[in-house]
């Protein structure tokens, strides 16, 4: 074997000996040092190897390969579409940036890296700034752009810390040539990342680095329909908003570059990388990671937690907290895109109303427009509309409809305001040439807002209230703004250049960026829709959202199908064209807690046993919404006992109604996630890390959701402790265990954790009606006869009510020797609400869960008061209005 001393005299051209030189250039041979290291690499475990060659289209060959300056060991081939370990990898020495100095700063750190010699892709960046700051205890900046000239930044405004953190739980240290960042938590000394791993790559279209993981439990990344937690099998995950229905290995609709990880022992961290370009991770079982991106900058933010529930709200710290929605968001709503007419959509509701089974808002797809044009009303089919949304209204029901993103460029009728005033301001998104750019959707031909543009909010403000005159909607659902195109790019196609057509294109769908949507070279107003892509849907919904507001003047209620970091400020987020089938739970950690699948499926046929499962699981979905194509299937379709089944499990959601819009006010106001796993309460069980097929609502009641066909039964984990049936107040003590439970089809298992207060409410069909009725607290005893639970409540959809100081909030707190109610509200801003909203609601009953005998007696407030006892539940029989200090018990 050679020394190491010898390899270096073999290698006069390459490594450090020889700095400012090109040692590599494309076609060159592969000097004598590189086959040295690829042959001695000492048979470096192939799951360390980082890709030197992850363009997708080609096979890579040892040419192709060592034309890079990395090493090629062929593996045997895959079938078709399956990754597997890179043939075409980096040698330990692949030249990578030095770090030449490091400053302190008053945040943090900045540093200067150099890059010597060149890598592969055009337009290396030799300089480059190194910006750290340690913005929290738990909170790591790293910031890496290029020294001499500004890139593009992603458009979103996060904090901006003013003091370095004081005690932070982490450490930083840095390799300097090559550079690294190595990332510690100081308490168990766990290493988070090493970039050390493989070179760190800027070109001005080619961003990478990469990095060692501390396990293999990865979670986020999305928008993707892979399994919850994500295999490291050499996967590959691309982030560019695509139209395609959800399907394993796509990109789709949304980017979300965020991930969470369990470390050994239980703790958590995550690591944003705000960008907003065509992007890549690719995943490997070292564990490893890389991330490979094609414009902007490397914008990293890393989250201590320590608990996964701590990361996310450290998460939204920096994207920000997701907007409250109004209550009645929270009920059932109906859709479908096929309703002949408004009178049919009107059949609907009423056959609904005549099962009384509930529903808070009404839906309409394009149907209802004429030609597909958006702020049209299809004169015949839908000239009831506007009867029907106030027919709606009276009922204390909502209408909602859909917006498409794409703009008829022609119009039949010779004028449409919405092109013709969108021209005439130059609003559209522009090619090259300054025209603007021509798609196909819907309508036909069509050009596309440019929502990163101030003037479009205008106009889009006024779209909607021209539309609003004549139908007056309470929420919109905004789709198509991927933006999806019919066409690939434009009707003329895409110029060349290297915007269309990048040095390195990521592995999205249709192996194009302007695959079914518009040009990468397209140009708006904040920069090239290369750069802002993925940003279409967020911008869209942040103008619809604040147009929203102005017409209504109350919470704004909206949907998007195309997401990204920060959308939860503005909009929920349903899942697209799935299809019928018997699939997982969702569980959100994005930011968007406003979030749910189409029920029963979307595309496909359901059937009677599928759609009753499915609305068991979607009545627990955040956003719950029964949509689809073709049949019908909303639950007045069905036999007798599946529409009994729906309706059931629909009002045992609205039931729940104040506990659920407590967890959204939690979310609001900290980001704690509403549907949540079960690892996020239980983080120190290894055993729930892997479950996404049961979940919780909150910290406290547990899901466990029927997902196969022909059954009875279902297995699910309890986890350890106390557990209720939610229906029946037994109990169960799990020492974490997989259980068996009866799961006849019209049942769902639902359990409460002991130790918590579940308000609920006598349901109603509306949640409008719901919220009149006094409340029932679920008092699950823990093992120590304890029990904790909140309420928020305020009238359910003003602007800012918390923000305002107009709502109430109480705890409700019980204790060995007794229970008690807390209440806080208002802010200084307007005490005086606090007694208005509070009082609406008074406590009807109480059921304790857990008590072993029958108390003696019951008071309230020193006074005796009758009560009954059954099941180890004590049901009192009074009614207590909770305002202010007064105490429930
Ligand atoms: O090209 O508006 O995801 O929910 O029903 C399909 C028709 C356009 C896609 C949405 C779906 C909606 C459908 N839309």
């Amino acid at each position: 074997m050679l020394q190491a001393a010898e390899a270096g005299r073999l290698c006069p051209k390459h490594g450090r000996q020889e700095r400012g030189k090109l040692s590599l250039r494309i076609g060159q041979a592969l000097p004598l040092c590189l086959l040295h290291t690829c042959r001695h690499l000492p048979s470096r475990a192939a799951s360390q190897r980082f890709d030197c060659y992850p363009e997708r289209r080609v096979v890579v060959t040892q040419e192709l390969c060592e034309s890079r300056g990395c090493c090629f060991i062929q593996s045997p081939p895959l079938a078709e579409g399956k990754q597997g370990v890179p043939w075409c990898f980096y040698p330990p020495d692949f030249p990578s940036y030095a770090l030449e100095s490091l400053n302190q700063t008053a945040l943090g750190m900045v540093g200067v890296l150099v890059r010597r010699e060149k890598a592969y892709y055009p337009r290396d960046i030799e300089k480059l700034r190194l910006d750290v700051e340690f913005e929290t205890d738990t909170r790591l900046h790293i910031k890496i752009t290029d020294a001499a000239n500004p890139r593009y930044e992603v458009p979103l405004d996060v904090p901006r810390v003013t003091k370095r953190a004081e005690n932070p739980i982490y450490s930083l240290n840095f390799s300097w040539d090559p550079f690294g960042v190595l990332l510690q938590r100081k308490a168990t000394g766990a290493v988070l990342l090493n970039t050390t791993v493989a070179p760190l790559i800027f070109a001005d279209q080619f961003l990478q680095i990469s990095t060692s993981l501390p396990s293999k439990f990865l979670y986020g990344l999305g928008e993707h329909r892979d399994s919850f937690l994500h295999s490291l099998d050499w996967n590959t995950l691309t982030f560019w908003a695509r139209d395609v229905a959800p399907t394993e290995s796509f990109n789709l609709y949304g980017a979300h570059p965020f991930y969470l990880l369990m470390e050994e022992g239980g703790n958590a961290h995550g690591v944003f990388l705000l960008n907003s370009n065509a992007m890549e991770v690719a995943l490997q079982p070292a564990p490893g990671l890389t991330w490979r991106t094609i414009g902007g900058v490397l914008d990293f933010y890393i989250f201590l937690g320590p608990d996964p529930n701590m990361v996310i709200q450290q998460y939204q710290q920096v994207i920000g907290f997701p907007a409250m929605p109004p209550i009645w968001a929270l009920g059932f709503h109906l859709c479908r895109w096929g309703y002949g007419s408004s009178n049919e959509t009107w059949q609907t509701v009423r056959a609904m109303r005549n099962y009384q089974i509930p529903q808070d808002a009404q839906w309409n797809d394009i149907d209802y427009m004429d030609g597909y044009r958006d702020f049209t009303l299809d004169s015949q089919k839908f000239t009831s509309l506007p009867s029907l949304v106030e027919d709606l209204h009276k009922h204390g029901q909502r209408y909602v409809m859909i917006l498409d993103a794409g703009i008829s460029s022609t119009s039949p009728h010779g004028s449409y305001w919405p092109f013709d005033e969108g021209l005439r301001r130059g609003l559209f998104l522009n090619t090259t040439k300054g025209q603007p750019l021509i798609g196909q959707v819907w309508p036909g031909f069509t050009a596309f807002p440019d929502f990163s543009n101030p003037d479009t909010h205008q106009w889009w403000l006024e779209n909607l209230q021209h539309f609003y005159a004549h139908v007056p909607f309470d929420g919109v659902w905004i789709d198509m703004n991927e933006p999806s195109n019919f066409m690939d790019g434009s009707e003329d196609g895409c110029p060349p250049g290297e915007l269309d057509s990048p040095p390195y294109t990521p592995a999205v769908l249709g192996d194009s960026l302007s695959a079914k949507t518009v040009c990468a070279s397209a140009e708006q107003k904040a920069s090239v829709h290369y750069n802002l892509h993925n940003l279409y849907g967020l911008m869209e919904a942040k103008a619809t959202a604040s147009a929203l507001v102005r017409i209504r003047g109350k919470r704004p209620f909206l949907v998007s199908r195309s997401t990204f970091p920060s959308q939860g400020r503005y909009s929920g987020h349903w899942l697209g064209d799935n299809r019928s089938g018997w699939h997982r739970p969702l569980l959100d950690l994005f930011g968007i807690p406003l979030v749910g699948a189409d029920i029963c499926g979307f595309s496909g046929s359901t059937s009677e046993e599928l759609c009753t499962r499915w609305m068991q699981l979607g009545a627990f979905y955040p956003f719950s919404r029964n949509h689809n194509t073709q049949n019908e299937q909303d639950p007045t379709a069905f036999s007798p006992a599946a529409r009994t089944a729906m309706k059931d499990v629909l009002l045992t959601r609205y039931s729940l109604l104040p506990f659920l819009y407590t967890l959204f006010h939690r979310a609001h106001l900290q980001g704690d996630t509403v549907a949540r796993p079960l690892f996020f309460e239980f983080p120190r069980d290894v055993a729930t890390w892997e479950l996404d097929r049961q979940f919780l609502w909150g910290q406290s009641l547990l899901v466990t959701p029927v997902l196969e066909p022909g059954v009875d039964s279902v297995t699910g984990y309890i986890p350890q402790g106390t557990w209720y049936d939610f229906y029946t107040g037994s109990s169960l003590n799990s020492s974490g265990e997989m259980l068996k439970m009866s799961a006849p089809l019209e049942h769902l298992n639902l359990h409460v954790r002991g130790g918590s207060i579940l308000p609920t409410q006598k349901p109603g069909t509306t949640t409008g009606v719901t919220r009149g009725n006094p409340l029932r607290l679920i008092v699950a005893l823990s093992s120590h006869a304890t029990a904790w639970g909140d309420l928020f409540w305020d009238d359910g959809e003003s602007l800012d009510t918390f923000e305002k100081g107009n709502y109430s909030y109480v705890v409700f707190n019980v204790t060995q020797v007794g229970c008690g109610g807390e209440g806080r509200s208002g802010g200084p801003m307007a005490p005086g609400h606090l007694d208005t909203e509070a009082t609406k609601v008074t406590i009807g009953t109480l059921s304790i869960f857990g008590v072993q005998k029958p108390p003696s007696k019951v008071l309230l407030n020193g006074q005796e008061k009758p009560f009954s006892y059954l099941d180890n539940q004590v049901w009192p029989h009074f009614r207590v209005p909770f305002a202010g200090r007064g105490s429930p018990c």
